[in-house]
């Protein structure tokens, strides 16, 4: 399959999926659980979507791989691996604030650092907005072509996010003191994958948070690149918690620069 079926694919499951994530929604949000702490939650919700995506693709790529947030990992044979976040920004969903989407990735390989995004969509149910793209066809929302800003004359509006462990915050706010002085303002959406697709369509100028997981970033990351920004990780001090920054090549070269090589 061609990227641009399989960003057709995911097209139409996100949208799927995100019907039912809103109805969910509409009906009342059950908690399912907390995970790494009480603040990091999962709502019934996010596995009943992620169990209707992983079904719909393994009817449509039995043979390909899976990894989902609420599902984990699942082998497959064709070297292609589909990561699902099935509601980004869950504590968004469970509160009520209508900022979360669905985000639906396919890549060759397996490794999140070494894997190439072929194909992605972000889908932002109560906007019915989607996001898509397909590796070498540019980005997407709906049939408009998105392009990363390339210059900030009034500052940059940037976004980011913090996580859920109250001991990372006085270095994530550090982090925010390094990057202000290049900034209009600040944004904290609470869904990374709605972040970076903002940024591919040239809503914020860049974006930086520590600690996403693969199925936060791996559509978006996508979206950024093929609207003609750039998407990193690169290496920084703090183990785990890897930077991830999103932007024109410059800024995002300016942000690194602020961020991990300012004393
Ligand atoms: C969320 C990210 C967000 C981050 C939150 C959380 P989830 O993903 O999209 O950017 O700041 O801590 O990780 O948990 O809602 O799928």
């Amino acid at each position: 399959m061609a990227p641009a079926e399989l960003r057709d694919l995911a097209i139409d499951i996100a949208r799927e999926a995100g019907e039912l994530a809103r109805r969910r929604r509409r009906e009342g949000v059950a908690l399912a659980a907390t995970k790494s702490s009480l603040a990091d939650i999962v709502t019934e919700a996010d596995r009943e979507v992620e169990t209707m995506i992983r079904a719909r693709l393994a009817a449509a790529r039995p043979q390909d791989g899976f990894l989902g947030e609420e599902s984990g990992e699942g082998g497959g044979t064709t070297g292609l691996t589909w990561v699902v976040d099935p509601i980004d920004g869950t504590v968004n969903y469970a509160s009520g604030i209508p900022l979360y989407a669905v985000s639906i990735a396919v890549a060759e390989g397996t490794d999140p650092e070494r894997w190439t995004v072929l194909a992605g969509a972000v889908h932002s149910p109560v906007v019915d907005e989607m996001f898509s793209a397909a590796r070498g066809e540019g980005a997407r929302l709906g049939s408009e072509t998105l392009r990363v800003t390339q210059d900030w004359p009034a500052g940059a509006l940037l976004s980011t996010g913090f996580g859920y462990d109250p001991s990372t915050h006085a270095g994530d706010l550090a982090t925010v003191g390094r990057v202000m002085p290049i900034a209009r303002d600040l944004r904290r959406g609470g869904s990374a994958a709605t972040d970076l697709a903002y940024v591919a369509a040239g809503r914020l100028d860049g974006y930086f948070e520590r600690g996403l997981q693969p199925w936060d970033y791996a559509a978006g990351s996508l979206l950024v690149e093929e609207a003609g920004g750039r998407f990193v990780r690169p290496e920084g001090p703090e183990v785990g918690r890897r930077l991830n920054l999103a932007g024109s090549a410059r800024l995002v070269a300016e942000l690194e620069q602020r961020i991990l090589h300012n004393p």
